[in-house]
């Protein structure tokens, strides 16, 4: 046994949990949560189709539709183009899907379906306007070069790409063509040769294998987008179905993790991360009695926009043997908080309501 702390390096400890291999789908062990950066080998994988193989010699992005004049770009010129690093926590919109009752369908997340990145690419904008956007544009759609069928109906027929549209507006304020990951070229896995990162926004529309990007005046109604990928919002009382978008305020613990046994009559660091979409968190609150009453975590490091915040809570643990329940809430700069119960309307996603560690004091 090596009694030494081996940062940064992945241990069988903190290695990714499987959620499937065909298409590959992987977990961080949320427990294992240690650095502000997500290390590329602890990031966890999100796929709908086999990871395609693309040599970046022969690949292209082509940028079409309403614009001027369309345009394709080579790796080459697009390496050429003003880079940008930019931070952002990108969460699946299924994370947490483990822990609704009743179980439903779908990959079974538990806390580790999130993770932060510094990411490195051009800014959408910069492209979009070599090709001239034209004045009805409202959205543009992302397609990635893998592509299969879809199982459950309903369905469309034969194979599709992954796609999935971002509105003009914040396609320009944010939206970056990212060609590297920490300082690393991306993976296959991550999206190899360029990805999209929609800085706030849930995981699904941060498009890999970026082929295609189609500016168009008419609203997408992809299957991504109109029929997985989406929630019922109600309008004057009517549910009307909403493609996802902006992450949700979100406190997570990490340690301790479900189960564990935490000694009596200590002090024990409560730790985890919070996030918002493109609001920043200004607090997080922690119950350690199945939330009759709440204590302030501490906040650490600076807020870093798009980004996740590290926070911790010194627990006194009781001095007698019992479970508890610990529940972490955050609350962002808008004011918005996690619901307390899960809001049925969401279906099997943006699970942020507030989520018990059930824990054995000993
Ligand atoms: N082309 C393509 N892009 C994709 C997906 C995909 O299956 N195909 N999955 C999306 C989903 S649902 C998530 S959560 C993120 C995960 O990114 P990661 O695998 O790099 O963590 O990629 C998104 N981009
Ligand atoms: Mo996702």
């Amino acid at each position: 046994m090596m009694e030494t702390q081996t940062t940064g390096a992945v241990g069988p400890e903190n290695a990714l949990i499987s959620r499937g291999e065909q298409p590959l789908n992987l977990e961080m062990p949320f427990e294992s949560l240690q650095e502000f950066i997500t290390p590329n080998e602890q990031f966890y994988v999100r796929c709908h189709f086999p990871v395609p193989k693309i040599d970046s010699e022969t690949w292209l992005l082509r940028i079409e539709g309403a614009v001027r004049t369309p345009i394709e770009l080579t790796y080459a010129s697009l390496r050429e183009l003003p880079t940008h690093t930019i931070p952002a926590t990108v969460e699946c919109a299924g994370n947490g899907r483990s822990f609704l009752e009743p179980k439903v369908k779908g990959v079974a997340w538990g806390l580790g379906a999130v993770g932060n990145a510094h990411w490195t690419g051009v800014l959408l904008r910069d492209v979009l306007e070599r090709a001239g956007v034209d004045t009805d544009a409202r959205e543009v759609i992302l397609e990635g070069a893998d592509r299969g069928e879809i199982k459950e109906t309903p369905r469309p027929s034969g194979e599709i790409h992954y796609a999935r549209s971002v509105p003009l507006e914040k396609a320009r304020r944010d939206l970056l063509l990212a060609f590297a990951m920490n300082g690393e070229p991306l993976t296959p896995e991550h999206g190899f040769p360029l990805r999209a990162v929609v800085p706030g926004w849930f995981g699904m529309a941060a498009v890999k294998w970026l082929q295609r990007v189609i500016v168009t005046a008419k609203p997408f109604h992809g299957y991504y987008q109109s029929i997985d990928y989406t929630y019922w919002h109600r309008r004057g009382g009517l549910p009307n179905l909403v493609p996802l978008g902006e992450m949700q305020v979100k406190a997570q613990i990490a340690r301790p993790r479900t189960s564990e046994v935490v000694p009596a009559g200590t002090t024990y660091r409560v730790h985890g991360a919070a996030w918002g979409g493109e609001e920043e968190v200004v607090q997080v609150e922690i119950s350690v009695d199945g939330r009759r009453t709440w204590n302030s975590a501490a906040l650490r490091g600076e807020a870093v926009k798009n980004a996740w915040r590290f926070w911790e809570f010194q627990w006194q643990t009781p001095s007698e043997s019992g479970d508890r329940t610990l529940v972490a809430r955050a609350t962002d700069a808008a004011g918005r908080a996690q619901p307390p119960q899960r809001i049925a309307d969401y279906g099997t996603y943006m699970i942020n309501h507030l989520l018990p560690i059930h824990v054995q004091v000993r």
